[in-house]
């Protein structure tokens, strides 16, 4: 197997981390999204949608983050996807708010047009409206995701057995420290990341990124 991947992206990371975790042997291959590599042949051949990641297994070719770690817990049998009817829709569910609702005020709305120059809008008002878009929706799904999702007695999202979506969630709230976003106001979340950080290769799959967030240490940005 071999996942094309970019070790900074936020939907290679949880592929990575889950990989790493689980001793599933699997290569990677760079495709440096950072040089546009992601719209050079062969990339955009075998993935039409310009996007990392990509498993391959075999003739098998996967994209979207959420499907691949759910392809590998079924493949390798793995507890982290419950086999249980109702735990594994709690997790899907889980997966697919964070995938859909929490990411596009989070990522999209709030943190992305603060780092990257084009997601930056055409003029200053159109910029700080759109931030400020963001910053009122991630304010509402952090909130959901400290009281609801995990409240004060969840060790993880689903319960107090680490998940599937553990691996893909902390990796897309963590993008907030990106703008040095600590969590303060959200205790069980930040209790929650510190508690999946621990994972014994979180420091090592996450290198990259960590290099990311201490580039932008003291700089000014809207925050949650
Ligand atoms: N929904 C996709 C999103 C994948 C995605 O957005 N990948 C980003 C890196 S995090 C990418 O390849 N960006 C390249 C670009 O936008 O040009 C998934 O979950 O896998």
């Amino acid at each position: 197997m071999k996942l094309y991947m970019h070790p900074v992206s936020t939907a290679c990371r949880p592929v990575r981390q889950f990989i790493a975790e689980n001793g599933i042997k699997c290569d990677e291959e760079l495709v440096d999204i950072l040089k546009g590599a992601h719209y050079q042949e062969p990339y955009v051949s075998l993935n039409p949608s310009r996007l990392v990641p990509m498993l391959e297994d075999g003739d098998f070719r996967l994209t979207e983050a959420s499907a691949i770690l759910k392809y590998l817990a079924e493949k390798y049998d793995l507890p982290s996807y419950p086999k249980d009817l109702k735990k594994r829709a709690r997790v899907n569910e889980a997966m697919d708010w964070f995938n859909t609702q929490f990411y596009l005020n989070y990522g999209y709305g709030l943190v992305y047009p603060q780092i990257f120059p084009h997601h930056k809008r055409r003029s200053d008002e159109a910029h700080a409206g759109a931030v400020e878009w963001g910053q009122q929706g991630a304010r509402n799904w952090l909130q959901i995701l400290n009281d609801h999702w995990i409240g004060t007695q969840n060790s993880y999202l689903c319960g107090n057995e680490l998940t599937i979506a553990d691996y893909f969630g902390s990796a897309i709230v963590s993008i907030g420290e990106l703008i040095g976003c600590d969590f303060a106001a959200y205790p069980n979340v930040k209790r929650w990341l510190d508690h999946v950080k621990k994972l014994k290769s979180w420091a090592r799959v996450n290198e990259t990124f960590n290099g990311f967030v201490a580039g932008n240490k003291g700089k000014e940005f809207v925050r949650v």
